[in-house]
């Protein structure tokens, strides 16, 4: 009898484990945090930034993977209160950021893309605030090429007092990229 038994309650065992798997994982739905290595995997397209919740602990060092699989240009930025400009509805201008960069005076190395005013690079793209924050650009595949489009790799210890709530953004297209939502939250929390 117990021949016959077993089956039904392996397989209530099995339902049961994946309820659990199940209710863990919509736990922590959207959220990701960095692999072993401190790798984050962000992928850009038109005009979305994946994954929406990023969270990375201070003190951690990190290497952001970021590809381009848009047909269009984006951009990756992190800061606080991007403002929309005054002019907005003729310039559609926004300045990220009106209350600050992640990157301002934070060491970081960035390969591929096209990275802007990063503290420790020797690049200065024409502007007199190369201490004052970064970005990276990433081109598109070009059209009809098998090629995929950029991918930049961006590495940085995270800051001791960097703790609370940023905004991932691309600002392209004076930003309206950011309006059709391509932002993301990055999350610093011991
Ligand atoms: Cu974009």
């Amino acid at each position: 009898m117990r021949s016959t038994k077993n089956p039904i309650r392996w397989k209530l065992a099995a339902l049961g484990a994946v309820a659990t798997l199940v209710v863990a994982a919509c736990s922590s739905i959207g959220t990701v945090e960095p692999n072993a290595s401190g790798e984050v995997v962000f992928t850009l397209t038109d005009n979305v930034i994946s994954p929406s919740v990023v969270r990375v602990k201070p003190g951690q060092t990190v290497r952001f993977i970021i590809k381009n699989e848009g047909a269009h240009a984006h951009e990756f930025m992190i800061g606080r209160d991007p403002i929309r400009g005054e002019n907005y509805l003729t310039e559609r201008v926004w300045t990220p950021w009106g209350g600050e960069d992640f990157f301002t005076d934070l060491e970081v190395t960035v390969e591929g893309g096209t990275p802007m005013n990063f503290v420790g690079m020797e690049m200065d793209m024409g502007g007199d605030d190369e201490d004052t924050g970064g970005m990276v650009l990433l081109q598109p595949a070009m059209p009809g090429s098998s090629e995929a489009g950029e991918v930049s790799f961006m590495e940085f210890t995270v800051p001791d007092d960097a703790t609370g709530t940023w905004v991932i953004g691309c600002f392209q297209e004076a930003g309206q990229h950011y309006e059709d939502g391509m932002r993301a939250t990055l999350i610093v929390e011991a």
